[in-house]
């Protein structure tokens, strides 16, 4: 839940509080932290509706997936923000929590949403046990805030704060995190969404009704651990957008006939085809800014490659209930070992009640695919992600990871981003059961826009029958 503070945080905006911070990469003096913009926090991992109505703002709130977007507080005429580099216990999955590393209460990071324009002073206070900095990954500012330890900055040690300034020069889709001992604090989670508004009307930013963020980041945690194993380069476990996985992943609630962006940041060691189901899209920005028009072409799934950022929009108004994942097979499955034999065709007749004498857990799995795995319910360690999960109105739906729903209604009130439910198909739409026999041969009935019967005993495996547009039909 959101800190009841930020309330009183966002009155002592109004107060307009000086602060006596040394500006520009500066360590601040221990004296000064009592006047520092109050570190807000959050612990649970719900989405966050827009922390501001979007009348008045000139532009439609951003909304972080299972995320929230950090309040300022102005100073004269200076966004300033609080983050707190510190440990998180962030939980992935209901059932499932994680040891992390973040900023303020939670990995990812809060968003930080600006306008084009905006001088933006961003407090950076360190609880981890190392040092860190952080990186304004694709700004456009003064080399001294690029915040790569060492090259631009000294890092910021362990109970120390300092501070960044710099005017957000372009509008877009950034993100920030740590550039140092990065191996290990991106594999702890440590990194957030940045987004910059247009100040005015612009060319190439379309005004949308609803705009999405996430992270891709992956982590590998051992069944029944907590902590991640931060040497891992490519045997990851847990694929997650803002570190969540399916089905601890929120739908993306839209209206029908909304203008739908998506924006998506790559933290991961390799690429991710995202796909949509349903719909088509354009690819309008990426981190270095914002598409142009005649470079711009209709896909259903783009690659966001390693360290990359792709904005997608789309006008969702087909209605229903619509697939939106990595096309990687194995980023839509949760924590298993990578060991486990390919079983399909084996059989396995016995052999489980003779091994069970000897190991009474044993299980069979995979002998015909391994589709029973999102309705087995087999004995778990404590506190892992079941491998492939999430109940849906028909049944399992057996997958995990990056994996969520885009739910389009033509009932979803304009700025509403509440779960409506599970779609509710109209009579006749859904896909339905062949009513003849399972070896080919026919229905017992016919009717006009149900398949044809075949006579019995003339079907043969192998043989096609064509349905002419006259009704009759040939063999
Ligand atoms: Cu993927």
């Amino acid at each position: 839940m959101m800190n009841p503070r930020r309330q009183f945080f966002r009155g002592a905006a109004a107060l307009g509080a000086a602060v006596g911070a040394t500006v520009g990469a500066a360590t601040v003096p221990r004296s000064a932290l009592a006047r520092l913009p109050e570190a807000v926090s959050r612990s649970g991992p719900e989405t966050a509706p827009p922390a501001t109505p979007a009348a008045g703002l000139g532009y439609t709130p951003v909304v972080t997936l299972n995320g929230w977007t950090l309040p300022w507080r102005m100073n004269a005429g200076v966004k300033e923000f609080h983050l707190v580099a510190e440990p998180v216990v962030r939980e992935m999955a209901p059932g499932f929590s994680a040891h992390l590393w973040g900023y303020n209460g939670q990995s990812p990071g809060p968003t930080i949403e600006v306008v084009e324009g905006d001088r933006v002073r961003i407090f950076v206070t360190n609880r981890l046990p190392e040092h860190t900095s952080i990186h304004w990954h694709g700004q456009r500012l003064p080399n001294g805030m690029d915040g790569v330890s060492g090259l631009t900055q000294p890092a910021i040690e362990p109970g120390r704060t300092m501070v960044y300034e710099f005017t957000a020069r372009r509008p877009g889709t950034f993100m920030y995190h740590p550039h140092a001992d990065e191996m290990v604090q991106m594999a702890m989670g440590m990194m957030g969404f940045w987004v910059t508004h247009p100040r005015a009307r612009h060319p190439l930013i379309a005004p949308v009704d609803r705009d999405f963020c996430f992270l891709l980041a992956a982590y590998d945690i051992e069944p029944g651990s907590r902590t991640p194993r931060v040497m891992t380069m490519s045997e990851f476990n847990l694929w997650t957008w803002n570190s969540r996985i399916y089905p601890g992943i929120d739908p993306l609630v839209v209206r029908k006939g909304d203008r739908v962006r998506i924006r998506v940041g790559n933290l991961t060691m390799t690429n991710h085809p995202i796909h949509l189901h349903g719909h088509e899209f354009e690819v309008t920005g990426t981190d270095g800014g914002p598409v142009p028009l005649a470079a711009r072409w209709p896909e259903v799934t783009t690659d966001v490659a390693v360290g990359q950022m792709r904005q997608i929009e789309f006008i969702a108004d087909e209605e229903g209930d619509w697939g939106f994942h990595c096309h990687k097979s194995h980023h839509t499955m949760n924590a298993m070992g990578h060991s486990v034999p390919t079983l399909i065709g084996v059989d396995h007749t016995g052999l489980a009640a003779r091994i069970r004498a000897l190991v009474p857990d044993y299980m069979v799995m995979g002998e015909r695919g391994m589709a029973d795995m999102g309705e087995m319910t087999m004995p778990l360690p404590e506190n892992t992600a079941p491998m492939m999960a999430g109940q849906g109105p028909f049944g399992a739906i057996a997958m995990g990871g990056m994996f969520s729903v885009i739910k389009v209604r033509a009932d979803q009130p304009p700025g509403d981003y509440r779960d409506p439910g599970w779609y509710r198909h109209p009579p006749g739409s859904v896909a339905r059961e062949w009513p003849g026999e399972a070896d080919g041969s026919g229905p017992a009935t016919s009717s006009p826009g149900e398949p044809t019967r075949a006579p019995a005993g003339q079907a043969t495996p192998g043989t096609a029958r064509v349905r002419k547009p006259s009704g009759g039909h040939a063999h």
